[in-house]
């Protein structure tokens, strides 16, 4: 029986769970100085001069500046429509542009002496104008770059609008909101440890997703050779996205190559607030018209994406956001605008979900914003307009192409299991009753895109002398579980038990290449990768096999049962991997067993429905979430135990941006929610239990018929949620609550629908 599919165990847990994990802060590095980075105050601010005499008087201190530094800038990526003009100086020499941008470095002996010293560095800073809203920032009146002429960092979609684009539609609903920008918070904050060996090479251990990609981008703006440079990823705590190449790690590399001396650094979590790259942070505005028995004809959607001071992945993400207008629905005509428009406040970059969250928070708003115009119940509104399950592939009018589903299915599953009809009874009563506490019910039917960029992957399956086996694979899994279910995959493969397989991860030179995990895409490139591998190490296998038992390679067998090969038709002619290796080993044959694949594939498109339900108290706004129950389809599972955890965690995610999580500046760019005492977060009693279902329908894509499931969760989750509030409080008009929908925001929708 084949182990992929079923709920197993993780194997990295016990690791964990006995506070085994090694991570960059735990790793012994001799003689190491400490990092500590002067950070600006200001959101914008010419630099008049650094004076770092003071804390150079102390004994040990060094402090380096922006002048010291001859490399850079960094970015912005080479993506198209992306404004090229706007690199992040790798230390700020002339001017800072967002509050935490790094103006000089201090390196000192111990921690604790970094940072007083770091408070001695006087800098002289001239405040300048400060724009923080990107619809502010595209006036263009006040310019992060005044050699570029703009704050418009990337363009997508088109500025042309038709005069008749919604020309004979009976209905037609508009509505904006905000997706709010948020913060990462993983649990481990960034660290990185540079060092240099005595051959001249640079190791750097980082706390990233991406060790391959990180290393050609620093050694590319350092400019040095990469084959000098080994990033290694211990155990990482929670990346979420933001766990890509920053300023930060360049300037560890660069200080062990220039002071020839280990250095070490780790984010503190104030620092890691407005340091570590943002999410989010779109403003959206819609419009959606169709006829009144609510068949949809257009769709129009903006976007202005805050790209924070510097465009990095987020500037490009309105590109996911345009693709995936559409949802899971049939809409013959649509138009879309996207601008990233640079602001003073933390970079954004690609947060779980990345784009696609901000398509189904506005397509999921429309959709409930029509059927409340139509009188059509919000579900059945959404089935009349599914793309239907015979459909596939399906191209939409906002061209991407999905490659199958059946989100009618999904939506059905979903509404039996929360037992819709009975909640909508029991709305009704209450809202006849008239007490304070409303019921409201949000659906939400969405759709992600997973491997988005057509993207490839490495791995590679090496049989040990034990009989064991290695996948070596170019993804990094920091809490997605690949430990567990790559080696499943190459265990199914291989025909032999779990625990006889290791999956190695992260470290630039034990694996040939590698683009690492983000976009959801790592089961479907890298796991399918190991597997093709593992398949090409079973053929290699056969061969062996054939000059052991004096056989032809086409009669030998894979056999689960002996963990090995047999003869065909002569099941006691068996040869076991153990056997095997032991015999190549002993051979010098056992380099025969290992084989390299690279795998490339177009993306998926994972689906579902989550519903929420709410109750709302009308008096003072405050809001509970009391179930929400989560459909989702990634196509076939591995391990459906590791892809319910990833709903898990997406969902919380998503919900938190609903109801709790906002990053807030105030007018002068100073953040006003920058350590855990002000940003607002849920803790586990402030969540249901969630009710969870999985679907599975392949897709042609990969052998493995996996879509990704990483990002799902925050993609339902947030419009299910707004959809929830804004029902339980439609019969008081208001039609529409900002997210988070917490008690000051639901209160202030209340009193404006009176007023
Ligand atoms: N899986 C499965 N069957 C499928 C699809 C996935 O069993 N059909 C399993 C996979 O094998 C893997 C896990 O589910 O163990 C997630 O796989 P996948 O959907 O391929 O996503 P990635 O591994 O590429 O993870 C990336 C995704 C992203 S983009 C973010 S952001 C994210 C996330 O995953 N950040 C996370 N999940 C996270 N989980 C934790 N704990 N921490 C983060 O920082």
């Amino acid at each position: 029986m084949s182990i992929l599919g079923n709920r197993v165990l993780r194997k990295e847990d016990p690791r964990f769970l006995r506070g085994e994990g090694r991570y960059v802060e735990n790793l012994p590095l001799e003689g190491a100085a400490a990092v500590t980075f002067v950070r600006s105050p200001f959101a914008h601010a010419r630099i008049g001069g650094v004076d770092a005499s003071a804390a150079t008087a102390l004994p040990g201190i060094q402090v380096l500046t922006g002048a010291d530094l001859d490399a850079g800038p960094f970015g912005p990526p080479p993506l198209p429509g992306i404004e090229q003009g706007m690199g992040r100086p790798i230390v700020a020499k002339d001017v800072v542009r967002f509050v935490g941008e790094i103006v000089a470095i201090v390196v000192s002996d111990g921690r604790t002496a970094g940072v007083d010293a770091a408070e001695l560095v006087l800098v002289d800073y001239d405040p300048l104008p400060v724009v923080v809203d990107p619809r502010e920032a595209a006036k263009d009146e006040v310019l992060l770059f005044p050699e570029v002429g703009t704050n418009v960092a990337g363009r997508s979609g088109s500025a042309d609008h038709a005069d008749d684009l919604f020309a004979g539609c009976d209905v037609v609903v508009s509505g904006a909101l905000v997706s709010p920008r948020m913060a990462p918070c993983p649990l481990e904050p960034r660290s990185a440890a540079a060092e240099v060996g005595a051959d001249g090479r640079v190791t750097a251990w980082l706390s990233t997703q991406t060790p391959h990609q990180d290393r050609m981008g620093i050694a590319g703006t350092l400019g040095f050779d990469p084959a000098d440079l080994r990033i290694v990823a211990p155990d990482v705590g929670g990346g979420f996205g933001a766990k890509m190449l920053s300023t930060e790690e360049l300037i560890l590399v660069w200080l062990a190559r220039r002071l020839g001396r280990p250095v070490r650094w780790t984010e503190t979590r104030s620092e890691s607030m407005v340091a570590l790259h943002h999410g989010r942070a779109a403003w959206l505005t819609f419009t959606l018209g169709g006829s009144s028995d609510g068949k949809l004809e257009a769709y129009r959607l903006d976007v202005y994406q805050d790209a924070g001071a510097y465009p990095v992945l987020g500037s490009f993400l309105p590109n996911f956001t345009g693709l995936m207008s559409s949802g899971v629905y049939t809409i013959p005509k649509i138009e879309f605008e996207g601008r990233s428009v640079v602001t003073n406040t933390t970079p954004i970059t690609a947060f779980r979900g990345a784009g696609r969250p901000e398509a189904t928070q506005a397509i999921e708003r429309a959709l409930d914003l029509f059927a409340d115009e139509t009188g059509i119940d919000p579900a059945e509104l959404r089935r009349r307009n599914f793309v239907p399950k015979d459909g596939f592939p399906y191209t939409t009018a906002s061209g991407a192409t999905y490659d199958s589903g059946d989100y009618e299915a999904a939506l059905d599953l979903a509404l039996s299991a929360v037992g819709y009809n009975e909640l909508r009874a029991e709305q009704a009563r209450r809202r006849e009753a008239g007490g304070p506490k409303q019921l409201g019910i949000g659906v939400a039917s969405y759709i992600e895109i997973s491997n988005p960029i057509n993207e490839q992957e490495f791995g590679e399956v090496e049989i040990t002398a034990d009989g064991g086996a290695i996948v070596y694979t170019g993804s990094f899994s920091h809490g997605q579980g690949h430990e567990t279910t790559f080696a499943m995959i190459a265990a199914q493969r291989l025909g032999l038990p779990l625990e006889k397989v290791t999956v190695v991860k992260g470290d630039t030179d034990a694996i040939a290449s590698g683009g690492g995990t983000y976009g959801s895409k790592s089961t479907q490139l890298g796991g399918a990768a190991a597997g093709l591998a593992a398949e090409a190490v079973v053929e290699q296998a056969k061969t062996l096999v054939a000059d052991y038992l004096e056989a032809a390679p086409g009669d030998v067998v894979l056999d689960e049962a002996v963990a090995g090969f047999h003869l065909a038709g002569v099941p006691a002619r068996a040869l076991s991997w153990q056997e095997l290796a032991t015999r190549a080993a002993a051979d010098g044959r056992l380099g025969e067993l290992k084989a390299a694949k690279d795998f490339q594939a177009y993306p998926t498109f994972p689906f579902g429905a989550h519903v929420a339900v709410v109750e709302v108290d009308i008096e003072t706004g405050k809001v509970e979430l009391q179930r929400f129950l989560a459909v989702d389809d990634a196509g076939t599972l591995i391990n459906p135990l590791v892809a319910q955890g990833q709903v898990h965690g997406g969902v919380a995610t998503g919900v938190s941006q609903a109801l709790f999580e906002a990053f807030v500046y105030d007018e002068d760019g100073n953040p006003l929610t920058n350590t855990f005492v002000g940003y607002a977060f849920p803790s586990a009693s402030d969540l249901p239990s969630w009710e969870t279902h999985e679907m599975e329908t392949p897709t042609p894509a990969n052998a493995l018929g996996a879509k990704g499931i990483g990002e799902s969760g925050t993609m339902g989750a947030t419009p299910a949620v707004q959809n929830a509030v804004v029902d339980a409080l439609s019969p008081y008009g208001v039609r529409h609550v900002d997210m988070p929908a917490n008690g000051e925001n639901v209160w202030r929708a209340l009193q404006e629908a009176k007023a």
